[in-house]
Formats: structure tokens, C-alpha cells, sequence
């Protein structure tokens, strides 16, 4: 049996690439229909197969996480796209991006895009923003204006830490993803200014997904979270997905302590003492308020009553 990743879905084929990066052109056994189990690209199979035209995915390795829009398995690393202004830049939309991405079990990592856009007191307040979210733990990088400059900051960037990772790009039409990746790749020749589902290169079936590799990394080919609701979200474990919440519990009076109405609670103690921003709090008020008061979910098909 051999073993590799899949790389690119098209038409009912998955192209399989092994670990000397030759590509495989296969089918999945019949038994994952029957089993409702569809293989994903991002998924670690084994495979047989003669020759790279022909082979039979016989069967699909655990994954760490999945997501349905764009449907990739095993994510590694969640690239947040945020404008600075043009769309206004947005905490709220951020922390949405990050409890999304930290419920998924993806290391998140923001990227800043129209920072020359910026006056000198606008720039303030993001440096300000990069303090806050750097002292949580998150990485944010801000793209210098000329682009060379640029490129090399993302070149550095892809190959300390992004090496061997799979990568999505996320963020809100207009925030620069294309523009971020052609010039991570210029070759990619991607459109920018235009709202597109994908990423753009090639020609697009809804059954089409793509690993582009960039450097010794495996791109998604299309944007990550169209939709931005906490579906899969339970609100006591919201705070799992907030780190200096999660790193505070211990303090909290009551075990379970879920930071909202409870006396002697740490988080809010910190909240008041200006050790976690008001507006880190606000949006996890916000989100459990969403998440409480999310109309009644359909069962899913093998959900147990
Ligand atoms: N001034 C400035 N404009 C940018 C920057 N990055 C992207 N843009 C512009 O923002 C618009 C949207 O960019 P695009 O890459 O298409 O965003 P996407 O929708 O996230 O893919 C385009 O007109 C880009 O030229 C930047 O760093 N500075
Ligand atoms: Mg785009
Ligand atoms: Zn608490």
C-alpha cells in the first residue's frame, strides 16, 4: 500500500501526491459513498496503484480538522487577511476570524494589508491593536508599503514558518488576499479588485479544490468562512477559544466559570484592570450572547436524539 496526500479534487478524481512529490491520478473505492464518507483534499490516504494515471484510494487517514468552505482537511495554519481601512479595520471581524480558526484546532496568523493608506494617528491605533493581539499570543504582521520590501517580509515569512504547513487565506472581499498572494507568487497572476469564490487560477468547477505550492507550503485555493456564524459552537466553550480567558479559568471562583454574570470571576477582574481590552471582552459577550440565543439546530443525519 502506498501512502500520500490529496492534493487536488477535479471531476471525481483526486490527484494524490507522495512523499517524492510524484502525482497519482486516482478514484475512491465505492465503499466511501456507502459509508457517507467523502475524501477531501488535505486528507493522508493509501492508495494502490500501477501507474500514475490509474489508482484506488483504499483508505482515508484521521483527520485534524476539516472545513466545509473550502473543503480541505488538515489546516495547519489560518492566514487573516484584515485592511487596515477600505474595508474599516474591525476587531470584531478579527476576533470572529480567531475563534473560528481556534475552534478548528488552526494556528491563526494576521496579516495587516493598507497600512500606506493610513494617517499617522490611524497607524497608532493599529500598532496599539498589534500590542493587544501580540500580548495574547497571536502574530500580527503589518505589510510595509513598497513592494519589495513586501515580498521579502512574506518570503521570510513562508519559509520559518510556514514550511511543510497547509495554509488558508481568510478575510473579507477587498482585504488583499490576491493581492497578498501574487506577491507571495507572482505567478499566480491573480485578478485583484474582484469578488470572486476563488482564488482564480485556472478554470473552476464547484467539485474543484487545489494545494497550490508556494515555497515549501500548501495553499488552499480558496478563501476560507464564507459564512461566519458559530454553528458548531457551544457557548460554554467559548472561552476555550479566547487564550487569555482560557489562561485566567484557574482564578475564577466557580470551576466552569463562563465569565459573563458570575461573581469573583478573574477574566472580568482582568477586563477591569485594563489586562484584557474592553473590546476583546465585549466580543465574547457578543458571540456567547449569538451563540444563546442561535435558533435550535436541525439534527443531522447520525445525530442521536
Ligand atoms: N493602497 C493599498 N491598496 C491595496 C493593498 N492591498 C490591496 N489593495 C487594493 O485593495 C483592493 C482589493 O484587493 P484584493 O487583493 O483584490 O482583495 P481580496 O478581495 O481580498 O482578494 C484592490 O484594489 C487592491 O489593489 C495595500 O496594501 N495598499
Ligand atoms: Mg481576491
Ligand atoms: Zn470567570
Amino acid at each position: 500500500m502506498q501512502k500520500g496526500q490529496i492534493t487536488k479534487a477535479l471531476s471525481g478524481f483526486y490527484y494524490v501526491t507522495d512523499e517524492t512529490k510524484t502525482i497519482y491520478q486516482t478514484r475512491a473505492r465505492g465503499v466511501f459513498r456507502n459509508q457517507n464518507l467523502t475524501p477531501l483534499v488535505g486528507d493522508y490516504v493509501e492508495f494502490e496503484s500501477d501507474n500514475v494515471q490509474e489508482g484506488l484510494i483504499q483508505k482515508l487517514l484521521e483527520r485534524k480538522n476539516e472545513l466545509s468552505r473550502p473543503p480541505v482537511a488538515n489546516v495547519d495554519v489560518g492566514i487573516i487577511v484584515m485592511a487596515a481601512t477600505d474595508p474599516a479595520f474591525s476587531t470584531q471581524l478579527l476576533d470572529r476570524f480567531l475563534v473560528m480558526l481556534e475552534a478548528k484546532h488552526i494556528i491563526p496568523y494576521i496579516v495587516v494589508t493598507k497600512m500606506d493608506l493610513l494617517t499617522e494617528a490611524e497607524k497608532q491605533l493599529i500598532l496599539s491593536y498589534q500590542s493587544d493581539y501580540q500580548t495574547i499570543g497571536y502574530q500580527m504582521m503589518l505589510m510595509e508599503e513598497a513592494e519589495d520590501d513586501r515580498s521579502e517580509q512574506l518570503e521570510t515569512l513562508f519559509k520559518d514558518r510556514f514550511s511543510n504547513q497547509l495554509l488558508v487565506f481568510i478575510g473579507q472581499s477587498g482585504a488583499g488576499k490576491s493581492t497578498l498572494l501574487n506577491v507571495i507568487d507572482p505567478s499566480l497572476e491573480l485578478k485583484v479588485g474582484e469578488t470572486s469564490r476563488s482564488l482564480g487560477r485556472g478554470k473552476h468547477t464547484t467539485r474543484h479544490v487545489e494545494l497550490i505550492k508556494v515555497f515549501d507550503s500548501l495553499i488552499a485555493d480558496t478563501p476560507g468562512f464564507s459564512a461566519l456564524s458559530f454553528d458548531e459552537i457551544e457557548k460554554e466553550e467559548l472561552s476555550e477559544y479566547f487564550p487569555e480567558m482560557w489562561d485566567r479559568r484557574a482564578e475564577c471562583k466557580f470551576s466552569g466559570c463562563l465569565h459573563v454574570n458570575e461573581p469573583k470571576c478573574a477574566v472580568k477582574k482582568a477586563v477591569s484592570e485594563g489586562d484584557i481590552p474592553e473590546y476583546r471582552y465585549a466580543d465574547y459577550v457578543l458571540f456567547f450572547e449569538e451563540i444563546q440565543n442561535r435558533k435550535p439546530r436541525y439534527k443531522r443525519k447520525g445525530e442521536s436524539s
